[in-house]
């Protein structure tokens, strides 16, 4: 079975990502997570579209979605692994047959980011992910007034030079656990095919 797993250094955000994306509600700037002990699997359902509702609302977990997404048959939640960022050295035994890899960084934490680059980069050399893998980059607590801003985020993470060197496309997303700032376009990229 094909899965999609969620990387990054240790409290990069993964968690709060995840359960944001699970429940928008559920995270304000109050909440804490404990850190990942090994795995945590998340169901996230994708909020249906209407034009004047709550986009970031996911559809109550009995009623059927049933507006299709331009005809489309999208489907309706995605399974999400997160892999605990103290497991890094284990990562490599979850790249078999990955379909999509969500990698977050930390944009508020000057100290993690050059490292995380690192890490991101000897991800995205990976052989078994190399074919049929997207990969989303999650510039992570873009609330934070301190963060970096996307271009030195980028800059630090050396991505235009990572770019070069690797054959998959990366798509990049800055988001906010606590003002949901970048869920939309997350979940759109978990929804395409
Ligand atoms: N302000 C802010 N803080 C966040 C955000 N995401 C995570 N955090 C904080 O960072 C800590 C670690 O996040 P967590 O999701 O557990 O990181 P993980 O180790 O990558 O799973 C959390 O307890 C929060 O305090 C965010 O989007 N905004
Ligand atoms: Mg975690």
């Amino acid at each position: 079975m094909s899965t999609c797993i969620c990387l990054g250094p240790k409290r990069a955000g993964k968690t709060h990502l995840l359960k944001a994306l699970q429940d928008p509600e559920s995270i304000d700037e109050t909440t804490f997570s404990m850190p990942t002990i090994g795995t945590g699997i998340y169901r996230i359902h994708f909020p249906t579209k209407s034009p004047n509702g709550d986009k970031n609302k996911p559809p109550p977990k009995e009623a059927p979605a049933n507006i299709p997404h331009g005809g489309k048959n999208l489907p309706k939640s995605i399974q999400i692994m997160e892999i605990g960022g103290s497991m890094a050295p284990l990562w490599r035994q979850y790249f078999e047959d990955v379909k999509k890899l969500i990698y977050v960084v930390d944009t508020s934490n000057l100290c993690q980011i050059s490292a995380a680059g690192v890490l991101f980069y000897s991800i995205l050399t990976e052989p078994r992910l190399q074919h049929n893998t997207k990969i989303l980059l999650v510039l992570a607590k873009m609330d934070y007034s301190y963060r970096q801003m996307r271009n030195e985020a980028l800059l630090m993470l050396q991505m235009q030079k990572l770019q070069k060197q690797i054959r998959q496309q990366v798509t990049i997303v800055e988001a906010s656990a606590v003002t949901k700032v970048g869920l939309d376009p997350i979940y759109d990229w978990l929804q395409r095919p």
